[in-house]
């Protein structure tokens, strides 16, 4: 199956985006394969930024939204044909920064939809300003004293907004992050899934995951939603990957 489409690929060379768009080709050619949708019934959809260049790349139904519209244009999408798979790209700017209403109520909502979050804490495309999820002491044009703000984690928000499927991963590890969009992609309901993607050029985090990333353990118990809060919240210096959290509730397109 050919995925990719003929545009010239315009990321920094290097950049984890690029990591990300390998994983999404694995993981829906597999799950064409396997039968879970055929690709006339995918949509590929994004906000507006640095992640949003990836509708460009393939080669599936694609929908670019305006910045921080993306998951209200998703879940319109949805409603109006329940029977296809939804996809957003969304950068930490995108959706929670600029559109996190929208991010808030589909979660709330249980919006059949699957969100891939390209956290790079920055807003990359407009050369690294401080987003809602950059930390503390980030230093950009718009925070040249360093951002003041306490950080707070995308997984926590999620959790407390009643997100039925949780998780996290890193870019730059593709089978991992393939293995993720899977599982996000074959959950009932909202979907979110935290990728971690340094930004090369204005945010470069490589030096720091490459040590501290670490896949939770296979008996974490994800049906739990105080042990997802409690992983989430605990500090360490390790930064945990995998699904947190998961759960079944009537979706948003079968209630309405
Ligand atoms: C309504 C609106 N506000 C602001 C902009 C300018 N703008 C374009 S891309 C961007 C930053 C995107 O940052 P993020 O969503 O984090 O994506 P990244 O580039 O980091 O992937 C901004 C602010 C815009 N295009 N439209
Ligand atoms: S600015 Fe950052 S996120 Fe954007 S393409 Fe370059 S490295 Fe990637």
């Amino acid at each position: 199956m050919e995925l990719a489409t003929k545009s010239k690929i315009t990321w920094c060379p290097g950049c984890p985006n690029s990591a990300i768009l390998v994983a999404y080709r694995k993981a829906v050619t597999e799950l064409i394969t396997e039968g879970k949708f055929k690709l006339e019934e995918l949509v590929s959809s994004a906000g507006i930024g640095c992640h949003g260049k990836i509708t460009d790349y393939v080669n599936t139904n694609t929908f670019e939204a305006l910045h921080g519209r993306v998951i209200s244009s998703a879940t319109g999408i949805k409603l109006g044909n329940p029977k296809l798979e939804v996809v957003v790209f969304t950068g930490d700017g995108d959706s929670f920064s600029e559109g996190f209403s929208h991010l808030g109520h589909a979660a709330k909502r249980n919006v059949g939809i699957t969100v891939f979050l390209h956290n790079n804490q920055t807003f990359a495309l407009t050369t690294g300003q401080a987003t809602f999820l950059s930390p503390t002491g980030f230093k950009g044009p718009s925070t040249p004293g360093g951002d003041t703000d306490e950080p707070i984690s995308p997984l926590l928000i999620m959790l407390a907004l009643g997100a039925t499927f949780v998780a996290r991963t890193y870019a730059l590890d593709i089978e991992g992050t393939k293995r993720i969009m899977k599982d996000a992609m074959n959950h009932k309901g909202f979907a979110f899934v935290e990728i971690i993607q340094p930004c090369i050029t204005f945010f470069d985090t490589r030096d720091h995951y490459k040590d501290t990333i670490e896949w939770l353990p296979k008996d974490f118990p994800r049906t739990d939603l105080v042990a997802a809060i409690a992983k989430v919240r605990e500090v360490s210096e390790k930064t945990p990957v995998g699904i947190f959290y998961q759960t079944q509730k009537p979706t948003f397109e079968e209630l309405v």
